[in-house]
């Protein structure tokens, strides 16, 4: 059903007249993503529903009425899966705000979904304590938007992904009912782990509300060293080997030399090293003592490495993760990217990173590549600047290629719009049609963002 005056009209009575909005130059912001790559000009109706009541009302006239729902947090998403493509009413949460609990003797948070993952991280830093996920988003993306996405980033390899961290969460389903699941103890195995579904659903089972997150301890101790490596491919295999060096590992991180230069040239910042040429690695470890020595004594084991900055004091750190951080920010500046966010069996990076340029160029011979990413888990980041938005023939050749390599098509990203055709690639049919009846479970109606992860589920 289209989103005639009437409907509009039922909205603003749920929302209040300030809670909906269809003015075309005020809607720009919910109509195109971040990267420029999906968006409309269509006119778009977006729901700003201030409770989790006004929610379920809202959902409820959806499901009532057959109006199909994208849901929005920060809009920061990077496959096209926060965006009104075909005509469907945006609900975003950007007035779903605030921290509703917080308790620094047990280290559990409780945040409305609309939350920037910033806020969230500030309040835990206030009573002692850290939240685990940390991304390069984090002032604009909500915390619900990192559940719905199951966002990774920066720390995955010492405390894991959103999923991790969840403990409960409130959703309203396709149909407008309203759950909430628990979250008020640090275990709870009392069957089918709801919360921990809703994690990558990408909006698909509803909408969630509120977000229960355990944190993790405040390390005092904290050093980063970027290095340097004359051979790319010495760079990938070292960042893999980090992992395993050292129990106070919370980062191993990697770019090339072309990256860099790009960063220090969109940002006019100085080269780390006299020299830029070959791989980079960033690593990060904390703790209750000062681990320096030993991440010393580890660098030292890495074949390959040509020069080490290191930095103790939290100015000299963000001075070296700015190299990395602001890829995605510079590479933006090329042109609009192919955002191809891929994982590879432990142990297979260097391979990949060898091949994927030699892929590319077969498919595209003037699209630019760009590799970085959180190596220490051999997950990628392969950007590609050049081809036209609509044509998805060097994604299907990365995606291709990491399929033959028995790799995973999203790390951390997720399916969306981007890469919903792909999905077949590594799914079974048996697999699919499960998943399926799932989504059916939880939106019987097919109203929650139906233009993602479609048909493949
Ligand atoms: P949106 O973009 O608004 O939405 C993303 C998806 O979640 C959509 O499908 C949407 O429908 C759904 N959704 C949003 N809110 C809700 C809700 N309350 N209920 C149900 N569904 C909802 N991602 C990483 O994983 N790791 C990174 O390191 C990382 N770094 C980034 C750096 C930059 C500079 C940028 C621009 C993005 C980065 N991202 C990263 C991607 C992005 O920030 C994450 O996917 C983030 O979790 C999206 O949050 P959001 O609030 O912006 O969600
Ligand atoms: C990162 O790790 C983000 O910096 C963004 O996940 C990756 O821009 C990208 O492709
Ligand atoms: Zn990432």
């Amino acid at each position: 059903m289209t989103l005639d005056d009437r409907f509009v009209a039922t909205l603003r009575a749920i929302t209040g007249p300030s809670g909906v909005v269809d003015d075309p130059e005020l809607t720009h912001r919910y109509r195109h993503d971040w990267t420029g790559r999906f968006g409309t000009d269509a006119p778009v109706v977006v729901a700003r529903p201030a409770t989790a009541g006004d929610v379920a009302a809202i959902i409820t006239q959806c499901a009532q009425h057959g109006v199909a729902v994208v849901p929005q947090g920060g809009n920061t998403g990077l496959v096209g899966g926060s965006v009104p493509l075909d005509g469907e009413l945006v609900l975003s949460t950007d007035r779903l705000t605030g921290i509703d609990a917080l308790d620094g003797t047990t280290g559990l948070l409780t945040a409305r979904a609309g939350t920037p993952l910033a806020v969230v991280q500030q309040a835990a830093a206030r009573v002692g304590w850290r939240y685990g996920v940390d991304i390069a988003s984090r002032d604009s993306a909500t915390i619900g938007g990192t559940v719905a996405t199951n966002a990774g980033g920066l720390h995955v390899l010492r405390y894991g992904a959103t999923r991790a961290q969840l403990t409960g969460a409130a959703f309203v389903d396709g149909t407008g009912a309203r759950h909430e699941l628990s979250g008020a103890t640090l275990r709870d195995n009392t069957g089918y782990d709801l919360a921990g579904l809703l994690c990558g659903s990408e909006g698909t089972l509803g909408i969630v509300t509120d977000v229960r997150v355990r944190l993790v301890a405040d390390l005092p101790y904290r050093t980063a060293a970027l290095l340097r490596f004359d051979e790319p491919r010495a760079a990938a295999v070292a960042v893999e080997r980090l992992r395993g060096a050292l129990a106070s590992v919370e980062s191993a991180e990697f770019f090339f030399a072309d990256g860099l230069e790009l960063v220090c040239a969109t940002f006019s910042y100085p080269a780390p090293f006299a020299e830029t040429a070959g791989g980079y690695v960033l690593v990060e470890v904390a703790d209750s003592d000062d681990r320096t020595v030993a991440l010393g004594t580890a660098v030292d084991g890495l074949p390959g490495v040509s020069d080490v900055a290191v930095a103790d004091d939290p100015t000299g750190r963000a001075r070296l993760w700015r190299y990395r951080e602001r890829h995605t920010e510079a590479i933006a500046t090329v042109g609009i990217p192919h955002k191809l966010d891929v994982a590879l069996p432990p142990g297979s990076l260097a391979e990949f990173v060898d091949r994927v340029p030699g892929v590319i160029d077969a498919v595209d011979p003037d699209a630019r590549v760009w590799l970085f990413g959180h190596g220490g888990e051999a997950s990628v980041h392969v950007n590609v600047t050049g081809p036209d938005a609509a044509d998805d023939a060097t994604d299907d050749a990365v995606l291709d290629l990491v399929v033959a390599m028995g790799g995973s098509i999203s790390a951390e990203h997720g399916i969306g719009r981007a890469k919903r055709g792909r999905l077949d690639l590594v799914r079974a049919p048996a697999d699919r049609a499960l998943r399926q009846r799932l989504r059916a479970a939880f939106d019987p109606h097919g109203i929650m963002n139906p233009g993602v992860l479609t048909g493949s589920s």
